[in-house]
């Protein structure tokens, strides 16, 4: 290394011409020989051998990856999009949306990130002021959202059925370069189908209109706040807020708010438990309902709310996540009294379809930057694109994420028909089942793609300024919130003993029909793979149905892995059978289907969810040591 630096240092001296090139200008191998050292002589004042001067450091600078339009090189997205929604408006908006988000919006999300927001809690003379103050970019990121109508195309419904494809295909674009502005669109987007799913009427219509508009002067942004000391997960048994009744109707809520996302919101729905005369509440699920509070009053003053503190996070640091105390914030409740769960449920089921959109965004980007650098980095004589280990690693991420894409986009389409009127009971009983299970399996796939892409640019992918460990720290979050992993399985159990196994049926039925329509030969090896693992399927729940429901419990997690791989298997095949798919759509279903597609069969076989593993589970967890 020192021999190389002093080599092109002797070398800078003689090719100076005098000119000037900043250092951080990305060069190219073909400029190295042009990258300049002020000489001596030309220091101000200094004759022959300056006293300081700028030090050779080499002159190779490796060219950094280039973010292109993400619309343009995404060929899954475009083949889809021709496939299903053959709309030129929607090709167009995509493709500038694309252009916009590569010239000026990734660099917002960039200035999030490095200007993260701060809490003001007093002003200069000593009055309380709770103030979240924001980076400028982020209220950029609010106008935009709210001119791309980044949630009103999911409500203006203009392409029917397929609206929110169409949206959710905008964000997917738009999430990478977001600086994390996709977490409040999640929740202004699930605010809006709470209410629209409750009726849009006072003391609501207000908010509905402002959560669903163009316009950025009257666009809102809403908060979803679950989360309590107690309850992260078990909301129904750990929440304390309470909610006093006034004699007007409306109610004063005074809790603590654990982990509010967002905080910056205009407004909210929440949880509480209402008190009766006696100041008594009702304990469980069935004595929370739910509030809608705005946050802020018409001087701009949070109201009846202390803001005790921002949270320290691993990741999304553009984004203020704040530990709030009621303290009788003035509030109406929307949800009858104890369905409060089952009313914000259509929320979590709205942000749970945004959470599974940003983790397939953050694969594709990933990938995006990675195959275009695997085109300017050489090591070992070769650019790395044409080392095959290094494109077999690609490939496998690119088949991940194309999984994963087809899985999510088919939860957009769900959600788009049952919206619009046009789902048939088979379709809500799949939307039920595939939210979880698309959420819970892509936030997984996020953090082990985009690992392996901050890999494919060796220690560069390690270097904060790069941009992208902010990837990986931000990935990290979308298996835990809306909803960890563990609780997701277990919500797809819960929805299949609650629908008495409908879901299920209609799962099986659906997939059959996916593989039922494929006649490529060169399909056939994956359909085969993908029928069998369904029958395996099928015969493992016809057993588990006998046994207690703690089998089933061990064995959650793994049922849902083995419904994610087989309907992403049946996924990849119907696209690559569709008329207009191309070699690579038909080489990523064969490669999705090598993998073990069923692993809740493969474990149950070998004992996994045999009773007597839970005491051994934990006798080698807490295996204490028992020499000095
Ligand atoms: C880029 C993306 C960004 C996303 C940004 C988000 C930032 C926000 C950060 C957060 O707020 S994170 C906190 C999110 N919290 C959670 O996700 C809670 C996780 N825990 C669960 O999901 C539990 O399963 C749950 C709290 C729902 C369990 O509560 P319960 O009271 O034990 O539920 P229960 O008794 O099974 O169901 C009550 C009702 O709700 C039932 O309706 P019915 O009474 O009519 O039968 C259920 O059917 C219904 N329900 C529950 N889960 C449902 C559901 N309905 C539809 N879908 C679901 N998933």
């Amino acid at each position: 290394m020192m021999a190389v630096n002093r080599q092109v240092t002797r070398h800078s001296y003689r090719v100076c011409t005098g000119l000037y090139r900043p250092l951080s200008c990305s060069s190219s191998v073909s400029m190295v020989q042009k990258v300049l050292v002020r000489p001596p002589q030309d220091v101000p004042g200094a004759e022959g051998q300056a006293e300081f001067f700028r030090a050779g450091i080499g002159g190779f600078f490796q060219e950094r990856p280039m973010l292109k339009n993400p619309f343009l090189e995404d060929a899954l997205l475009q083949g889809y999009l021709r496939r299903h929604l053959p709309s030129e408006a929607v090709y167009s908006d995509l493709r500038v949306f694309g252009e916009r988000l590569v010239r000026e919006v990734d660099g917002w999300g960039r200035e999030c990130e490095v200007t993260p927001p701060r809490l003001v809690t007093y002003d200069p003379w000593g009055c309380r002021v709770d103030r979240i103050v924001t980076s400028p970019a982020w209220q950029r990121m609010k106008d935009l959202s709210a001119q791309e109508g980044l949630v009103a195309i999911g409500y203006e419904r203009s392409y029917g059925e397929w609206s929110r494809v169409y949206q959710m295909c905008k964000l997917y674009l738009y999430s990478p370069s977001s600086g994390l502005y996709t977490c409040p669109l999640a929740m202004t987007d699930g605010a809006a189908k709470v209410i629209q799913s409750l009726g849009v009427s006072w003391p609501v219509a207000d908010a509905f209109s402002r959560l669903t508009s163009r316009d950025p002067e009257h666009f809102w942004t809403s908060g979803q706040w679950m989360t309590e000391r107690r309850g992260g997960s078990d909301v129904g048994n750990g929440t304390e807020t309470v909610a006093l009744p006034q004699s007007d109707g409306t109610y004063r809520l005074s809790g603590f708010k654990w982990f509010t996302s967002a905080t910056d919101a205009d407004m909210t729905l929440t949880l509480a438990r209402v008190t009766d005369v006696d100041g008594q509440t009702t304990s469980g699920s069935r004595g929370l309902s739910m509030f809608y509070a705005a946050v802020r009053d018409e001087q701009g003053m949070v109201q009846g709310i202390e803001v005790q503190r921002l949270k320290d996070k691993l990741g999304t640091r553009q984004m203020p996540t704040a530990e709030l105390l009621l303290d009788g914030l003035p509030a109406h409740r929307l949800s009858e009294e104890g369905r409060g769960v089952a009313c914000i449920a259509n929320m979590l089921t709205v942000t749970r379809i945004h959470n599974s959109v940003s983790a397939v965004a953050g694969m594709r980007r990933v990938l995006q930057l990675a195959r275009d650098y695997a085109t300017r980095r050489s090591t070992f004589g070769k650019l790395l694109r044409d080392h095959p280990l290094h494109m077999q690693t690609l490939a496998r991420m690119e088949v991940e994420t194309r999984g994963a894409f087809l899985l999510v986009m088919e939860v957009c389409r769900l959600i788009g028909r049952e919206e619009t009127g046009h789902a048939s009971q088979l379709e809500t009983h799949l939307l039920r089942l595939l939210t979880p299970v698309a959420k819970l399996y892509t936030g997984k796939q996020a953090v082990a793609v985009i690992s392996e892409g901050l890999e494919s640019f060796g220690g560069q992918g390690y270097i904060e300024d790069t941009g992208l460990p902010a990837m990986l720290r931000d990935a990290q979050v979308l298996s835990i919130w809306e909803g960890t992993t563990n609780v997701l399985s277990l919500d797809v159990l819960r929805c299949v003993s609650r629908s008495s196994g409908l879901v299920l049926q209609a799962y099986f039925t659906h997939t059959q029909s996916l593989l039922a329509a494929a006649s490529l030969p060169s399909l056939s090896v994956a359909v085969r793979s993908v029928d069998s693992a369904l029958s395996g399927l099928r015969e493992f729940l016809q057993a588990a149905a006998l046994t207690p429901p703690s089998f089933m419990e061990l064995a959650a997690r793994d049922l849902a892995y083995s419904l994610a791989r087989i309907y992403m298997g049946a996924l990849l095949i119907d696209h690559a059978s569709w008329e207009g798919a191309s070699h690579s759509d038909a080489y990523a279903a064969l490669r999705w289907c090598e993998q073990d597609l069923c692993p809740v069969v493969s474990k149950a076989a070998i004992g996994c969810y045999n009773m007597k593993t839970p005491p051994l589970d934990a006798a080698l967890v807490y295996e204490e040591s028992t020499r000095d």
